[in-house]
């Protein structure tokens, strides 16, 4: 598959194994599964047919990662992302000291005042590293990253998962942990 279809075909299935199932009229398990042979005849008949080994290629050659297969090969999810109701089941982690957050300053008013929360998703999504997160707020406009005191909020009580492709998930983050990382002093790992 070149690299335009596979594109293509992520952003189909981010679609309909985050936020659209019912619109290819599969059914997802509480934490997030489809069979694989009865997602690639839902698309079949809306008009997408791709093989397995097609779908293999979508899932390994992913930029992200964001999607996995079960130990068996038999069932797909979405790593992180969702706006269904789905519970992953990831276990709880303990993040590094600090993880950083990409958004544009249009936002900050709101985010320093309420913190960060999930928006559509179910989750805050954290990245351990600067560059992604200045990716993820370069999506909306020119990128402001905030530094996330991590360890704090972990002291504090807060919890925290990780999602299969390394994105570091809580419910939201009050504005006290928050920093501009341009402003911030960043404290030892
Ligand atoms: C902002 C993509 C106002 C937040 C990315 C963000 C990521 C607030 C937007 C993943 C706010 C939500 C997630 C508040 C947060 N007031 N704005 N209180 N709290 N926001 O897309 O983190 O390619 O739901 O800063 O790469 O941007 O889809 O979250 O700008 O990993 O795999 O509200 O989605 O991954 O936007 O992105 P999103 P996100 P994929």
């Amino acid at each position: 598959m070149d690299k335009k279809n596979l594109i293509r075909v992520s952003k189909r299935l981010s679609r309909h194994l985050r936020h659209a199932p019912g619109d290819i009229g599969i059914t997802l398990t509480s934490d997030g599964w489809v069979e694989v042979d009865t997602l690639l005849a839902a698309l079949r008949s809306h008009g997408l047919r791709i093989t397995r080994a097609e779908l293999d290629e979508v899932v390994e050659g992913n930029d992200k990662r964001r999607f996995a297969f079960d130990d068996d090969g038999l069932r797909i999810r979405a790593s992180q992302g969702h706006s269904v109701d789905v519970d992953l089941a990831l276990p709880a982690a303990t993040p590094p000291g600090v993880l950083y957050h990409g958004t544009v300053s249009r936002f900050l008013g709101t985010i320093f005042h309420e913190g960060l929360r999930p928006m559509k998703r179910h989750a805050v999504h954290l990245s351990a590293n600067v560059e992604t997160a200045r990716t993820v707020g370069g999506r909306r406009g020119v990128p402001v990253v905030l530094l996330v005191d991590a360890r704090g909020m972990t002291a504090a009580g807060h919890e925290f998962q990780v999602s299969a492709n390394g994105v570091w998930l809580t419910a939201a983050v009050p504005p006290e942990f928050l920093r501009r990382l341009d402003e911030a002093v960043v404290p030892q790992q």
